[in-house]
Order: C-alpha cells, then structure tokens, then sequence
C-alpha cells in the first residue's frame, strides 16, 4: 500500500527541486565572488579607480556572499484564525506533526528547518527558551508538540516554536512559517517573514461563508505591502505569487460552489495587487486530502496547488538570483572597462615608446651620416 508520505511526495518532489537548483545557482553566484575578490586583489590599483570612482560600496561584495549563505528563505503560511494553516503544512510536511485545533487559535510562530537532528524549542514571552531533543522519529514530537502548543495547552504561551527534523526538501535555507492566525489587528507577526518569502501561502476558510466577507485583511496586508515596498525593505517578495488556498472546500454545498469561488475571486481581484485567478488560487480540503492521502491518491485540486508551487516558487526565486547577479554584473562591467582603458593605454605607451625609439634611431643615423660626410670631405681636401 502507498503511504500518505509517499503520496506527499508530489509536493515534497516540487520543492526539493526547486530550492536544489537554487542551490546550484546560489553556489555558482559565490564562485563568481570568489573569482571577483581574487583579481582585485591581485591589482590594487584597479580597485583604487573603482573605489574613486563608484565608491567604496562598489566592492563590497561580502554582503552578497553574507546573504546567501546566513539568510532564511521562509515559505510563509497565514491566513484566517483556524482556516487549516497547520493542516496544510502538515500534507505538505506528509505526517501530522503540527497540532491542529478546533477552538483556541494559534498565537504561536512555528517554524520548521531541516536539520539532521530533531529538537524543538520552545521561546516564550519572556524569551526563556526550553529544548527538548529527540531520539527518533517515534512520534514523540508530535506528543510534545500537542502537550505545549495543542488543543488543551495554555494559550498565549509561546511566542515561537522552532521545529528541526529532518525534511530533505527544505535543504539549507529554506523554513516553513506557521503563522498565527490574522484578524483584527492581528497581522504584525506575518510581516516578520513576507520580505524575504520564498512562497506566500494565504489560507482562506471557504467553508466560512467564502472566507473573505468580512475581513479587512487583505487591506491591513496591502497597505502594508505598499509602505514596505516604497521603502524599499520588501526584497524580492511580489504580491502576484501569493498562493491563495481556499480551504475546506468540502464545507462549501456543491450548489453554492461556483457562486462561493466566485465571490473570492471577485475580492481578491478587487483587493490584491495584479490578482491572476488563472494561477494564484487553489481549491482544496486538507481533511479530505489527508483521508485520500491515507488511502494512497491525491485529489486534482491538491495536484493543482502543487503544480502552483512549481510555478510561483521559482518566480521569487529567479528574482532573488537576478538582484545578487546584478550587483556582480556592474561590477564585472566596470572592471573589465577599466582593465581595456589600462590595456589600451599601454598599449598606446608601447606604440610612443617605438616611435619615439625609431625617431632617436633615424637622428643617429642622421648624425652619422653627417659624421661621415664631414670625414669624407676632410679626407678628400
Ligand atoms: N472540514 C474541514 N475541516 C478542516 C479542514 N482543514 C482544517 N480543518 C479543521 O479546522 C480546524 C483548524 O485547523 P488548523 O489546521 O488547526 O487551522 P489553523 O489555521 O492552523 O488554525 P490556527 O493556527 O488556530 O489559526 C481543525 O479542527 C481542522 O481539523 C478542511 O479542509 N475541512
Ligand atoms: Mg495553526
């Protein structure tokens, strides 16, 4: 029988290829660096030019080097108190690891990495930090999990929860965001983790009257957006990759469904920047898919939020190599005109110096003929 972690393993698959070739090209990005800094090196003198004229900054190519190997790429997961954030993480995770609730809502920030060791650390709102390691994988953490952030722990708690475990398709870099739900006010915490998102995935409760009514979240997240845009700190996010997952679908009567899906995508287009409902919203039951999962297949709506990842994450991914190659690019421009102008010039040296050696040369000759002409001539008299 297939497993539901096999079966996750579309998802999984999407991913782990995605970040590995990211991986390739962030390696290929570092050697140019390293290439780079070798010849400035080796000639002081062009770096005094680049220096005098585009300023020091123009070689500081550490924090490129810094960025890509220190910063977190989080694939970040928001959306409505109780819409199935942690559910969704967890088919894409293919095992139950993150507690899922019916009442109290989540005010915790999970976050997940890879790791080769399985640890969870709990911070909570005065930062004291617990950690607990764990031996293998025979569910002691989701017990844990359960006990400290679940349905019957105390609420409020925690301000983070950090997951490491082994999950070979995040690699590096990359770490999945579970965030508290959004509401009134609510949506502070979020904005941590979208400027330097990899993927933005925006859980909508469809089975909550379309899920979108009566928010004013998408707004709040907007206005946001466009203040952190104009002062540039919003990195290589774009608002056209978000991922919107219009969840417990199941919950929608099928004679209301086309109205409901239509109703969505009537907001989103009003409210969401360049909003493409051809590729940035999915329709999906994470219970149902669980079950299917379980029973050894996936539902179309679960492949087609798949095959979104596939588009959306390299999106903002090409974006991010563009901005470091860039940088490289202008430098690598500048120097090599600099090293023609210094070719040139020597050059140009060698032809005056020859000249002027061919020049020397015919006056010797001149003057010897002079010589000559004037023994001659004494010879002669
Ligand atoms: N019927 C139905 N229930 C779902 C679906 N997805 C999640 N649920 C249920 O909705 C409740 C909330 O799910 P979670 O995954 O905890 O939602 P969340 O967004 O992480 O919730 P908070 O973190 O508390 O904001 C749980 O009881 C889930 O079993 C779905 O597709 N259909
Ligand atoms: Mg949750």
């Amino acid at each position: 029988m297939v497993t539901r972690r096999q079966m996750s393993i579309d998802a999984q698959f999407a991913l782990g290829e995605i970040l590995d070739n990211d991986n390739q090209r962030k390696g290929k990005i570092l050697e140019i660096c390293t290439q780079i800094k070798k010849v400035l090196e080796k000639d002081k003198g062009l770096q005094d030019i680049l220096t005098k004229e585009f300023g020091i900054e123009i070689l500081n190519l550490n924090h490129i080097q810094k960025e890509i190997y220190d910063s977190e790429c989080p694939i970040v997961v928001a959306g409505e108190v109780s819409a199935g954030k942690s559910s969704l993480i967890n088919l894409l995770l293919g095992r139950s690891l993150l507690p899922v609730r019916q009442l109290a809502s989540t005010s915790t920030i999970c976050r997940l990495r890879n790791s080769k060791d399985r640890q969870i650390v709990l911070t909570d709102n005065d930062d004291k930090q617990t950690t607990k390691t764990f031996s293998d994988e025979k569910g002691g953490m989701e017990m844990f999990l359960e006990e400290h952030v679940g349905r019957r722990s105390k609420p409020h708690r925690y301000k983070y929860v950090d997951i490491s475990l082994p999950i070979p398709i995040l690699q590096e870099h990359a770490i999945i965001v579970d965030t508290p739900g959004v509401g009134k006010n609510k949506t502070g915490r979020l904005f941590e983790y979208l400027p330097n998102a990899i993927a933005f995935i925006y859980v909508i409760n469809a089975g909550n009257a379309g899920g979108v009514e009566n928010d004013d979240w998408l707004q709040q997240i907007i206005v946001h957006l466009t203040e952190q845009q104009k002062k540039g700190h919003l990195h290589d996010f774009k608002p056209e990759t978000t991922m919107f997952v219009c969840n417990k679908w199941d919950q929608v009567q099928s004679n209301e469904q086309d109205e409901v899906f239509q109703f969505i995508v009537d907001k989103l287009k009003s409210d969401w920047p360049n909003f493409d409902e051809n590729l940035q919203i999915f329709k999906l039951s994470a219970v149902q898919e669980k079950e299917l999962m379980e029973k050894g297949s996936t539902s179309d709506n679960y492949n087609n939020f798949v095959s979104g990842i596939r588009t959306m994450v390299p999106i903002t991914l090409d974006a991010k190599i563009v901005r470091y190659a860039r940088k490289q690019t202008f430098l690598i421009e500048k120097m090599t005109d600099r090293i023609l102008e210094k070719i040139s010039t020597s050059q140009q040296s060698m032809i005056d110096k020859e000249k002027r050696r061919k020049d020397a040369e015919d006056r010797l000759q001149q003057l010897d003929r002079k010589h000559l002409n004037k023994d001659v001539m004494l010879k002669t008299q």
